[in-house]
């Protein structure tokens, strides 16, 4: 009983909230770059930050770094070497993070990928090898060209699955036998509501813009098929993952009308991507919803087809929070998150920024999705943000965050043992990153901190917390040793 032998320990991060160096080697600008922090936000509240021309020109006006945050991140560029050895001193199996496209391709229609932005994530990959660490590429997370939106109007446009998929077969074939485990797209269900900030779906660009984001998001599908195919190809024993930012919504009581509206939440929010990815096809209530709204989504023969034969290998989660849902939600107080709305649960205690706190979710998501998909799961994103300062003793006390991966772990742990096959668990911002919802650097998911602000000020050090000793026991344990 327990965590398979096997099992994949580690953290995860991404390109936009950690590289920094934006305009290094040749980088072009991305829809993160134009991401702008407001010290004077209300940082509990739920943001979608709407994309416009506007602001893209804007943002790119100003070389300001002080109030974009994602341009600064951590400074990962220039610190992976010193970063990765933390990470392997807490004995990680696997580290996922993400190529930067803008970076590989600064200009997307190119026929040649830009060699200096390769040597980096070479370099990034053999340090990663050196102490046996897996590399786990997630090959778009939130950063899309801007290019893609100026010159393509987005993933609306059919051409855009080449580009990416060009890009994807370069690093696919540049770390072969190096990298195993991709994931095409980090969360993607939450891209088609987030459509202007996620897929370059920018409203003044489409009369339709529903029937655009169904359209780009199908797109995304397409794309991701054909990495599961390249990918296959280039390396039989490649896996591909599905990703899903999973959030369930409980009835709110046993009223069958909440229990029937949790369950239509949960299918259109959660499952609807999964049943395409990893069942091949779409489900029936999606065909349903286009033809009732009218939506034409233009899907070729050749690309059902696709989608039928080249399905994911594995199911992905990131998993932080849980809501519930009613037929009357109007005396509900809603939850806060950083991807989908839902209503509060009278049940669970919520951390600074409003998000729910639920471990027990997590045993439930994990068998709800194995039952339905019999494919095995892999925690991508796991975790909670926290306000903290560096004590006087050069070590950040955090009991909080130590109680929330032990109840989240053994939580975890139960579901492995009730039969659930899983592949491995990588705590979201295992070093502090700059927060992708709000932009605060404030906001701390990491076993290590990183000594810098909201404005970017600090000397970017980095120290260890209590949790780093504990998380570096749980692992060396096979998380059996939660104490
Ligand atoms: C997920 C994103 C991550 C990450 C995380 C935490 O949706 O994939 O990039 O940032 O949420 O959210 P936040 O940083 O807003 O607290």
């Amino acid at each position: 009983m327990g965590f398979p032998k096997d099992f994949l320990w580690g953290g995860a991060i991404a390109a936009n909230q950690a590289e920094g160096h934006y305009q290094e080697d040749g980088k072009a600008f991305t829809i993160s770059d134009a991401f702008r922090f407001d010290p004077n936000e209300d940082f509990k509240t739920t943001k979608f930050p709407v994309v416009t021309h506007q602001l893209l020109e804007m943002a790119q006006a100003d070389p300001d770094c002080r109030f974009y945050p994602k341009r600064r991140g951590i400074k990962f560029y220039e610190t992976y070497k010193e970063d990765i050895a933390l990470f392997s001193e807490m004995g990680f199996k696997t580290l996922r993070f993400s190529i930067a496209w803008a970076r590989v391709y600064p200009d997307v229609n190119s026929a040649e990928p830009n060699e200096k932005a390769l040597q980096f994530y070479d370099e990034v990959i053999d340090e990663l090898l050196k102490y046996h660490i897996e590399p786990l590429v997630t090959i778009l997370h939130s950063d899309l060209p801007v290019q893609v939106i100026t010159e393509y109007h987005g993933w609306a446009d059919k051409r855009v699955i080449d580009l990416y998929c060009k890009y994807a077969r370069t690093i696919l074939e540049r770390y072969r036998g190096k990298v195993k485990y991709w994931v095409p797209f980090n969360e993607i269900n939450v891209d088609r509501m987030n459509a202007s900030r996620k897929m370059g779906v920018l409203r003044e660009d489409y009369e339709n813009y529903e029937e655009a984001s169904y359209q780009a998001l199908h797109n995304e599908f397409v794309a991701s098929a054909r990495v599961a195919k390249m990918a296959h190809e280039i390396d039989e024993g490649n896996m591909v993952g599905a990703m899903a930012a999973y959030l369930s919504a409980y009835p709110y009581t046993c009223k069958p009308e909440d229990v029937l509206r949790a369950q239509q939440m949960d299918k259109m929010k959660n499952l609807f991507v999964f049943d395409v990815l990893l069942r091949g096809e779409y489900p029936y209530y999606i065909k349903r919803l286009w033809e009732e709204k009218g939506l034409k989504i233009k899907i070729t023969e050749e690309e059902r087809e696709l989608l039928a034969q080249y399905r994911a290998d594995f199911a992905a989660i990131s998993y932080y929070n849980s809501g519930t849902a009613a037929q009357d939600e109007k005396d509900l107080e809603e939850t806060a998150g950083n991807v989908f709305g839902a209503y509060k649960n009278p049940y669970l205690k919520v951390n600074e920024w409003g998000w729910t706190v639920d471990p027990v979710g997590l045993r439930y998501v994990l068998n709800h999705i194995y039952e339905l998909f019999q494919k095995p799961v892999f925690v991508l994103e796991n975790g909670s943000g926290f306000y903290e300062e560096l004590g006087k003793d050069g070590r950040v006390h955090d009991p909080y965050r130590v109680e929330y991966f032990r109840e989240h772990i053994a939580e975890m742990k139960k579901a492995v043992e009730d039969g659930v096959e899983m592949l491995g668990y990588t705590p979201w911002g295992c070093i502090d990153i700059v927060s992708s919802g709000t932009g605060q650097m404030s906001k701390r998911y990491g076993f290590v901190y990183v000594d810098a602000d909201d404005e970017g000020h600090g000397t970017y050090d980095r120290y260890r917390k209590d949790s780093f000793y504990w998380y570096k026991k749980v692992i060396a344990s096979n998380g059996e040793d939660l104490d």
